[in-house]
């Protein structure tokens, strides 16, 4: 079935256009340095969002009653969802999707009758991979929707609850091998506690660790070459989420040994509810090599929540921009729009204005902190702060070949320093030249 048959394919037209359903700066096929900018790029559409989410809220009923949705059979509705969300994703031009398992039919009364379902949709949707060229991100398995994981997933209380939880996982990551996807990965939503006096902190985060090297031997068994990614996130909906940011995260991920299959998906609006900035956390992955996918969205600055609004801050997203190139871009992750319209924006194009908005920003982003790179001022301006470690005692420091008493005898013969302006707003100006 077809659903946007008013809507034309969107095409790159340059800044002087003012057809809101054209591109006005992403052009998959531009090179910017080595790369065309859709290889930089590597977008992604996220099924639950743009296909599922209706705009029901603690507040209210559904407002998007998307034509694809209407089917009274399970299979027919995720049939025509699949039609929908590849339609739209070669019209927008997207070359990428993801997925939770019940994102693509939903979830059965039984175990056994949800696996046939997906079976079926698997099926479905390698035909369309083939049909277009579009491939999969990543999967995911919806750990938190169903109330039996009110409690946690792999860090539920009840072994009953982890089982299933496992049996989600075998099969959505069955379905991601046999669509061939980049990675898979982890958001834990549940787990993470409400009340710490109900809970043992201990042995739920050891069960989670058990739980991903479980995934992993799974995985790596049945052949998947992808990338496992923990999303990190503080908070919502659990008060206290075990993967509460990139650093958390890390330091899980060597407690447990699993820094060799494991990197990051980084999403803007879980760094901001962290109190960190998305740059920051992106660093934090990158410096210790396990940058992987990021999930691209922008809070609001009042609200202190998940707004998952779509991005159009061009200045931040340059800053991010510097980090995940400087990092050396994506390998086998990219940009996930995990970003919603807003409630009462309930046409058919609206999403598509959403996701035009979004790629344009990263094209600019892109643009930007590549001529930033080339021009070598900014890079040039950072190393010279750190000069004094270049040579002399400076480097002998670096090199661990100081004591403690050497940095004493040093600075009893040097007086004070001259102080040294960090010149923040200086480079500020500079990458606004560049905006
Ligand atoms: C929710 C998360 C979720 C993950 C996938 O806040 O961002 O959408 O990306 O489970
Ligand atoms: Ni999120
Ligand atoms: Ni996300």
């Amino acid at each position: 079935m077809k659903f946007f048959k008013h809507i034309p394919k969107v095409r790159y037209e340059g800044k002087e256009s003012d057809n809101p359903l054209a591109f006005r700066f992403y052009n998959a096929r531009q090179k910017v340095g080595r790369k065309t900018m859709g290889e930089h790029l590597r977008f992604a559409i996220a099924y639950w969002h743009t296909f599922g989410g209706t705009g029901a809220d603690p507040f209210g009923a559904p407002t998007k009653h998307f034509p694809w949705l209407q089917s009274t059979d399970p299979l027919t509705r995720g049939q025509h969802k699949m039609d929908a969300a590849f339609e739209f994703m070669e019209k927008i031009g997207a070359g990428f999707y993801c997925f939770h398992d019940y994102d693509l039919v939903e979830e059965a009364a039984t175990l056994k009758e949800s696996e046939r379902r997906l079976r079926a949709m698997v099926e479905y949707a390698r035909q369309k991979q083939a049909d277009t060229g579009i491939k999969l991100l990543w999967g995911t398995a919806n750990l938190f929707s169903h109330p039996r994981y009110m409690n946690g997933a792999a860090t539920n209380p009840d072994f009953q609850v982890v089982a299933i939880a496992g049996a989600q996982v075998k099969n959505a990551l069955d379905a991601t091998i046999a669509l061939g996807g980049a990675g898979y990965t982890f958001w834990g939503g549940r787990e993470g506690y409400l009340s710490l006096l109900n809970t043992n902190m201990k042995r739920e985060q050891e069960h989670l660790a058990r739980f991903l090297h479980m995934a992993r031997d799974y995985g790596r068994k049945r052949g998947f070459k992808g990338t496992f990614y923990i999303e990190p996130k503080p908070m919502e909906p659990s008060k206290h989420q075990y993967d509460f940011d990139a650093a958390t995260c890390l330091s899980f991920l060597r407690q447990f040994d699993l820094l060799d299959d494991f990197k990051l998906n980084i999403e803007v609006n879980h760094a901001t509810l962290a109190h960190h900035t998305f740059q920051h956390e992106l660093q934090v992955a990158a410096d210790a090599g396990v940058l992987g996918s990021i999930d691209a969205n922008r809070g609001d600055y009042q609200n202190g929540w998940d707004t998952d609004q779509f991005p159009n801050n061009v200045y931040e997203l340059t800053e991010a921009m510097l980090v995940i190139l400087s990092a050396g871009g994506f390998k086998t992750g990219g940009i996930n729009f995990d970003a919603k319209t807003r409630r009462n924006s309930t046409d058919l194009e609206d999403i598509f204005y959403a996701h035009i908005g979004g790629m344009d920003a990263f094209a600019r982003a892109l643009l930007a902190a590549h001529a930033i790179l080339e021009s070598g001022e900014y890079k040039q301006l950072l190393q010279q702060r750190y000069a004094s470690f270049n040579t002399g005692k400076g480097k002998q420091f670096e090199q661990g070949k100081l004591r403690l008493e050497d940095l004493r005898t040093w600075a009893l013969g040097r007086g004070e320093p001259a102080l040294a302006s960090g010149r923040q707003e200086f480079i500020e100006n500079l990458i606004a030249r560049f905006v």
